[in-house]
């Protein structure tokens, strides 16, 4: 599965020397076979059918079809109460979180994807976000929880979650994006599908108290110029955080869409950084201590750094660069007809609001604006469509963002230039989706 494997006879051969404008960019290398064995299902079972456009149906008893009344409407249904928490159709028991096991040693310290080509809009739902653990999920009981305060300030508090819920709160959508996410694609194209290749985002609406009115509660001293946000985990993760940040947009957290956070996303209350990585969003926070200098924690050295070209590794990369990626077509969603096909797709900046978000046919040749529908909020994930007319050829779909601080999302060649090869965190490079002629989609990486 870490093997890429080369593209045996495109871009080379009689084919692309009948295309000689072609010449060049149509070399690359196919991302691993395996986890590409479900999407091949699909497009099977979608050919088989005969009918485009039918995606998914598999069986159709013809008793069923108009005008005839369908089996459901022949008897009473389910009352109220027949499940006091909802639960998705059965028919959408596909959309669940996957992990990758090859990945980590044990799915205590592992991480499992949100499955974003099965989404609709911009919100994650709170059973299908992504989650990130060191230590498993604590248990935490909020009766007994406690969120300490301590270090340079004129009165280190301890704080109850019946403290916290007095305190005026905001509610606003954020996503937040793993710093490792598509990882795994630094030295070619690894994983096919995008919920392995992008899935370590999510963005929910969070409700929390923002931390400048805890903050002065305590009352920071005039010399505390950093946090240190410690985890109630048992990897008790810790992170440094500059007091501008604190002060400006941080949330402590302790709902998501509407409920009180979900055990494995941080539950009763965690921290919310909006745009910055999200190994800095410490779950199940127990205490923040104030000091004058960042801590240089085990997940600020050894980790979430990034080892640049020139052996160098760059340290406190907090911002969330530009992204954007197509969720449809996609390894996962084959462009199952001819004719017309919508490409959907997410975009994001942790340093603002996404500006412009362009697609490409032919691996960023050429660009055509896509439709960025509304909201379109700051650090939020945000919906880009546009059309592309599909007749059985082969197409190399690309998405590339722009900010409102005028950043362009880059290419990986051009990201490898600064970062090099041996990177894990922080890339942001457009993502090339190659349609081949059966309409199935891989990740590919041009070059
Ligand atoms: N206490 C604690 N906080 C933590 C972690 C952890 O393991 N323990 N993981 C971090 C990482 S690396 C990420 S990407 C996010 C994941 O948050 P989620 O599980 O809600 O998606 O939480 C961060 N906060
Ligand atoms: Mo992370």
């Amino acid at each position: 599965m870490t093997e890429t494997n080369q593209a045996p006879a495109t871009g080379t051969g009689s084919r692309a020397a009948g295309h000689p404008s072609s010449r060049g960019r149509r070399q690359f290398l196919r991302a691993g076979a395996g986890v590409a064995a479900g999407a091949a299902a699909t497009v099977a079972g979608g050919a088989a059918l005969g009918r485009p456009g039918v995606a998914g149906a598999t069986e159709i008893d013809p008793g069923n079809l108009p005008p005839n009344v369908p089996m459901w409407g022949h008897y009473l249904g389910d009352g109220v109460d027949a499940e006091p928490y909802g639960s998705p159709s059965p028919h959408e028991a596909h959309v669940v979180r996957r992990n990758v096991p090859w990945l980590t040693a044990t799915t205590e310290s592992s991480v499992n994807f949100t499955p974003i080509q099965d989404l609709h809009g911009f919100v994650t739902p709170n059973g299908l976000c992504f989650e990130r653990h060191h230590a498993g999920t604590a248990e935490v009981n909020p009766a007994e929880y406690r969120l300490m305060i301590n270090g340079l300030v004129d009165k280190p508090m301890i704080f109850t979650m019946e403290d916290i819920l007095r305190f005026p709160c905001e509610s606003r959508f954020y996503f937040m994006e793993c710093a490792a996410n598509s990882g795994m694609e630094w030295r070619g194209a690894q994983l096919n599908g995008v919920q392995y290749t992008h899935g370590m985002i999510h963005c929910v609406q969070y409700t929390g108290v923002p931390l400048r009115v805890i903050l002065d509660q305590v009352g920071v001293k005039p010399n505390g110029k950093w946090l240190m946000a410690e985890g109630g985990d048992a990897s008790g993760m810790n992170r440094s955080i500059p007091l501008e940040k604190a002060l400006d947009d941080t949330l402590l957290a302790f709902a998501m869409n509407g409920e009180m956070l979900r055990p494995s996303n941080g539950y009763p209350l965690r921290l919310v950084l909006p745009g910055w990585e999200g190994n800095m969003w410490v779950k199940w926070i127990r205490r923040i201590e104030v000091g004058d200098q960042p801590w240089f924690a085990r997940e600020e050295t050894s980790k979430y750094t990034d080892l640049l070209a020139d052996g160098r590794a760059r340290y406190f990369t907090w911002e969330m660069d530009a992204k954007s990626v197509i969720t449809g077509p996609c390894p996962e969603k084959p462009v199952l007809h001819k004719g017309v096909n919508q490409i959907k797709g997410l975009a994001w900046s942790g340093r603002g609001t996404v500006k412009r978000v362009d697609v490409s046919l032919d691996g960023g040749r050429n660009w055509m604006q896509a439709r960025l529908p509304d909201p379109v909020l700051p650090k939020c994930l945000t919906c880009f469509n546009a059309e592309f007319e599909w007749n059985g050829e082969e197409v190399l779909l690309q998405s590339r963002v722009i900010d409102d601080t005028g950043y362009v999302q880059p290419t990986m060649q051009a990201l490898q230039k600064v970062r090099g090869v041996n990177s894990i965190y922080h890339n942001n490079s457009i993502q090339t989706w190659l349609v081949n002629k059966t309409g199935e989609v891989e990740n590919v990486r041009l070059g």
